[in-house]
């Protein structure tokens, strides 16, 4: 019972010092350099978007050190948190180079976690993560399947994080069959992340800093990816496969059923699929990282609402009333903060990213208060099997 009421944050990023090592050797894109700043003191900064003003952001310890990581989460009252490399990943290397440094962090990241104080007795470890795969254009499909092999035989690590470029063709490329194979089976979950945004000349001439892609082109981003998979087959070919979507899914579930439309009327596409799209929502997990009440409870809805579809699916008839609805749903949703991205502009004791998303919880009507210490960390402890 208590395990159920802890507060669990399953998207929180580490640039491991080895990566932030790695990145702080380049001279491109992404990478960490450092400046004299205006009061004469030097500082690291970070570059890793494209088209980011050259001068970077600021980065400092709470992207590698593994004490901050802590002292944010005794901060937030978040007692446990799964975390993952932050974008761009290993996108940027050749095979080779990527295959080596996946291994190694994953290496690192599983003594990141193991060696994190306990909980619970022994029983559970504050820290968990997610892996990393060589997903880079060449990387062959062996070097893939003995990347998830080597995951899936880290005890600490439940998952692997994932950018939607795959090997250089998007996740719906044939040649990753094998690799959903191999994930599916070993049990591990996939976090969907976005780092490329949409096309940039959307955004105009306005100087708007990184609103626009971050707010509009990374749900976006995530929002393609994902239709890509459901159009491609991958849910039927490997339904226990679980993933799950950064930023609440994007506009996935806004959008759902004008891709079922979409489908039903498209002589290439309509009889692919052996479900209603609306269907495959039902089979993924999105955080609740979306910063208002109204909006998981709108994601959580529709979400449950792919339960009718499967149960229609299944000829056991479809319609559902509303409270039933989003108990379903609201089981596939898991509280992230982002951390250590989205850090508070001026001096505040917790992060209002943070706080906000709590908040968000909390407010939503319809949500039952097992329901939200479900999202807050039941359903997370439930999905990497750590309940
Ligand atoms: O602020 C940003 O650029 C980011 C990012 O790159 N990745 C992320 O996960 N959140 C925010």
């Amino acid at each position: 019972m208590a395990a159920r009421r802890l507060l669990v944050d399953i998207h929180t990023h580490v640039y491991l010092p080895r990566y932030a090592a790695f990145l702080r050797s380049r001279n491109s894109v992404p990478r960490i350099f450092t400046r004299t700043n205006d009061a004469g003191e030097s500082e690291e900064r970070l570059l890793i978007l494209d088209n980011e003003p050259s001068v970077g952001r600021p980065v400092g310890a709470q992207y590698w050190d593994r004490e901050e990581k802590l002292k944010f989460m005794d901060k937030h009252g978040i007692d446990v948190s799964v975390v993952s490399s932050a974008n761009p990943w290993l996108d940027f290397l050749p095979a080779s180079t990527a295959h080596k440094l996946a291994g190694e962090l994953n290496e690192d990241l599983e003594a990141y976690c193991a060696t994190s104080p306990s909980l619970q007795g022994d029983s559970l470890k504050r820290l968990y993560g997610f892996g990393l795969l060589p997903l880079v254009p060449e990387v062959t499909v062996q070097s893939l399947l003995d990347t998830v092999q080597q995951i899936s035989g880290l005890p600490h690590l439940k998952g692997i994080i994932m950018g939607t470029r795959g090997a250089g063709q998007g996740l719906d490329d044939d040649a990753l069959e094998p690799v959903w194979e191999a994930i599916a089976q070993a049990g591990l979950v996939v976090f969907l992340h976005p780092h490329y945004g949409v096309d940039g000349k959307a955004w105009g001439e306005k100087e708007n800093g990184h609103v626009l892609p971050l707010a509009l082109g990374f749900p976006f981003e995530t929002t393609i990816a994902t239709t890509r998979l459901i159009l491609s087959g991958v849910f039927d070919r490997h339904p226990t496969l679980r993933l799950l979507l950064a930023h609440s899914g994007g506009a996935l579930p806004q959008l759902s059923s004008r891709l079922a439309s979409c489908i039903d009327h498209d002589p290439v596409v309509a009889s692919r699929l052996q479900h209603d799209a609306r269907y495959y929502l039902g089979k993924l997990y999105f955080d609740a990282v979306a910063y208002g009440s109204e909006e998981l409870g709108f994601v959580s809805d529709v979400i449950g609402r792919a339960d009718a579809f499967a149960a229609r699916a299944a000829s056991a008839g479809a319609s559902r009333a509303v409270g039933e609805k989003c108990r379903l749903g609201s089981a596939k949703m898991l509280f992230g903060t982002d951390h250590p991205f989205f850090p508070p502009l001026s001096a505040t004791e917790k992060w209002k990213s943070v706080v906000e998303n709590l908040e968000a919880i909390d407010g939503v009507e319809g949500w039952t208060d097992v329901e939200k210490n479900g999202v807050r960390g039941g359903n997370a402890l439930k999905l990497f099997g750590l309940a």
